[in-house]
């Protein structure tokens, strides 16, 4: 008989139990044609941790108390166990390139999706969380009691930074809170960031004179990280609050990184997530949105887009549910194939509702979240029949007539603006 060349059902014990200090990882494993789930689910625990595809003539005690274990399988449910010694405290991206790096790859497993993350108190500790979170927000726009409201410029890009700026005057003075910038609008030639930086804080300080309510700007900093850090630092001389970054493809450094530059300069971060379904958008295979919110949550952004279910991007229910809860809760019990979570008083995160929404499907998106959350309508405000500021009063009368718990229609017949609005869209969701 061969000598055992593989060990990886020694990372398979189901009669050892997590210790209290130890990271744990719920997986969806799917094991490749011939292999067993316990092979499957040993080889998850081995790859990312110390294992590799042979036994070892080299491993000394110490290694072998470095090992994860899988110490639960449940149906599809592969709960990983992991010592705390495996993971660089403060440093995501090699937390990251264990529980969610070669694995996904391995041609033992047909599908691997990384549910959930239990983060252990110390790894929560080793990083910052939030600088101002839902609270610091809300202080410093003055928003109580309401959701904030944020309108993104249509066509997404092609505007000029006069234009723009000016699609940001209306939809402030037509009522909302934040100007956002596109996610793949940065420093083009036909809008540069220094021009638009400049002509929509001018734009924004006489909206919030003419008004007398707080406005702020969300604008789109995403670059090269050095770049992103100078172009924190011009948002800061002109005023601004808030810093937006995409931070999938800006990459979690990157985040780390500006988390550090805005503790300095007293700014906030609005997080895109743009790219994040090329992995999260798959059932059986990819990282979940829900670990990507925690993940944000620990890096410290302020607000993070969380879906919406009734608009133009796939979400469901309970995955939206589940995300708003991971950035917003002190603690959390395990269920419903989530890990509970305790986040040792880190700031909650801001959730966004955006895309595909308009005025008639605000009153089911607050309904399933709740009113402490950001709403923002691109479209649906850049598409209103009488223009961009119409848009703006819409939004503001839908959101106030929820408030009062005004039946659309009713509200409408004093509104001109959301008659016009409801008249266009109705409460029909668009693909
Ligand atoms: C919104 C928009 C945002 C999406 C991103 O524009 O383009 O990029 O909300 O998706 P519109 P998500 O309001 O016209 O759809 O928020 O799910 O990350
Ligand atoms: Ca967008």
């Amino acid at each position: 008989m061969a000598e055992k060349v593989e060990w990886y059902t020694d990372f398979v014990n189901t009669k050892r139990r997590p210790a209290a200090d130890e990271l744990v990882a719920l997986f969806k494993v799917q094991p490749a044609q011939d292999f067993s789930m316990e092979e499957a689910a040993g080889r998850v625990a081995s790859e990312s941790s110390v294992g590799t595809w042979t036994t070892l003539t080299t491993l000394n005690k110490d290694i072998r108390s470095l090992m994860a274990n899988a110490y639960k399988i449940e149906d599809q449910y592969v709960h990983v166990s992991y010592p705390l010694r495996l993971f660089e405290p403060g440093n995501m991206p090699q937390i990251l390139s264990s529980i969610a790096g070669n694995i996904f790859g391995m041609k033992a497993l047909k599908g691997l999706r990384l549910v959930d993350v239990g983060w252990p108190k110390e790894l929560v500790k080793s990083f910052p969380g939030p600088q101002f979170g839902i609270g610091g927000v809300r202080d410093f726009m003055k928003v109580k009691g309401r959701p904030l409201t944020a309108s993104v410029p249509k066509p997404k890009l092609g505007l000029d930074y006069k234009e723009h700026a000016r699609h940001g005057y209306e939809a402030w003075v037509g009522g909302l809170d934040l100007l956002k910038d596109d996610e793949n609008l940065t420093s083009q030639n036909f809008n540069s960031f220094a021009d638009r930086a400049k002509q929509s804080f001018k734009m924004r300080d006489k909206a919030e004179r003419e008004t007398g309510e707080r406005k702020s700007y969300l604008i789109n900093i995403t670059a090269e990280t050095r770049e992103m850090m100078k172009r924190a630092k011009v948002v800061k001389e002109l005023g601004g609050e808030y810093v937006m970054i995409d931070v999938i493809t800006a990459g979690w450094s990157a985040l780390q990184t500006l988390r550090d530059t805005c503790q300095e300069l007293g700014l906030a971060i609005h997080a895109h997530r743009a790219f994040h379904a090329a992995f999260t958008r798959m059932p059986t295979h990819g990282m979940s949105m829900v670990v990507v919110a925690s993940v944000c949550r620990l890096l410290g952004v302020d607000q993070l887009h969380v879906g919406t279910v009734v608009g133009k991007l796939v979400s469901t229910k309970p995955e939206v549910l589940s995300i708003e809860e991971k950035l917003t809760a002190d603690s959390s019990r395990a269920g419903e194939g989530l890990l509970g979570a305790e986040w040792s008083g880190t700031r909650p995160v801001f959730p966004v509702s955006s895309g595909g929404l308009h005025v008639g499907l605000i009153p089911p998106v607050l309904d399933m979240l709740g009113t402490n959350i950001v709403v923002q309508i691109g479209g649906g405000i850049w598409g209103h029949p009488s223009g961009g500021k119409a848009g703006a009063e819409a939004m503001r009368d839908a959101i106030d007539a929820y408030m009062k718990k005004i039946s659309l229609e009713e509200y409408a017949r004093k509104s001109r603006p959301l008659r016009e609005a409801l008249k266009k869209w109705g409460t029909a969701t668009f693909r």
